[in-house]
């Protein structure tokens, strides 16, 4: 039977991949993303012959458009069988260098963009008795690094969450699980994408197809975490 995905973040970087997969499973689709450009990989999902794909504008740090966008999927295909929290923003600076706004809005947005995309879908997936919540989180979600004081807190807070979300959950047929990435070729942080210098890191397919393994799973199988890393990357353990 055909499913159903939300994927946020899905204007550029690892989560428009992670859409182009899903598609290519055979799922329908509901793309989000805080800016117009979102609307952009709709339509180049329609291009590349996937009908069945919605673009819904979507700040995941606003609980309104987060309900917004749930209710706009169940609206266009019936049902909603996996959220991929994929939005997230980042930034590497000496902890008494981050201001007050910088942090504020890196929790919003990590952080409490998770909680208010499960928040919004839960009801509809405990009513159905089934359910994929897989989160993009990040290996310094499990281990700290300088300059990371900020941006590490919020993957950490992630994965606290993400745990004890899966726990309360199980019992509805519900999975939830993160993925997380080392260091991934995007725009992160205010990079682009393609640079010679990241050429060995890991590229977007690499996080999309874990994400199409879990979403994928079984249904008997919880995959509580994948962790992903370039091999060059030196990290510590
Ligand atoms: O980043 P980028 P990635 N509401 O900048 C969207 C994690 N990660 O693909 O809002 C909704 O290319 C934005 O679209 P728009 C990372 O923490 C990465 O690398 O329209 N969407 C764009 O589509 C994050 O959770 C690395 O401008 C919002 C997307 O998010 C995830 O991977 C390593 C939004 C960002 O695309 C995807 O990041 C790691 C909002 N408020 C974890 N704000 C890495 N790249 O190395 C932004 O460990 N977006």
């Amino acid at each position: 039977k055909e499913q159903v995905a939300i994927v946020t973040g899905a204007s550029r970087g690892i989560g428009k991949e992670i859409a182009v997969k899903l598609a290519e499973q055979g799922m329908k689709l509901a793309v989000a993303g805080s800016s117009e450009e979102i609307n952009n990989t709709a339509e180049e999902l329609k291009q590349k012959g996937f009908s069945d794909v919605i673009a819904v504008q979507t700040d995941v740090s606003d609980e309104q458009q987060v309900k917004n966008l749930v209710e706009k999927t169940v609206e266009a295909f019936g049902q909603v069988d996996v959220l991929v929290n994929n939005a997230g923003i980042g930034f590497f600076k000496l902890a008494e260098e981050v201001t007050v706004e910088e942090w504020k809005k890196l929790f919003e947005v990590n952080v409490q963009g998770v909680f208010l995309g499960a928040k919004a879908v839960l009801p509809h997936m405990k009513e159905r008795k089934s359910g994929t919540i897989i989160t993009i989180s990040s290996d310094v979600g499990r281990y700290t690094i300088p300059n990371g004081s900020a941006y590490t807190a919020s993957k950490y807070a992630v994965q606290g969450f993400s745990g004890a979300l899966a726990q309360e959950v199980r019992e509805y047929g519900i999975r939830v699980g993160t993925i997380n990435p080392g260091m991934v070729d995007t725009y992160f942080a205010d990079s682009e994408q393609g640079l010679p210098e990241k050429h060995d890191w890991l590229k977007v397919e690499d996080i999309a197809n874990a994400v199409v393994y879990m979403a994928s799973a079984p249904k008997h199988m919880l995959i509580d975490e994948i962790v992903i890393h370039p091999l060059v990357q030196n990290y510590p353990i």
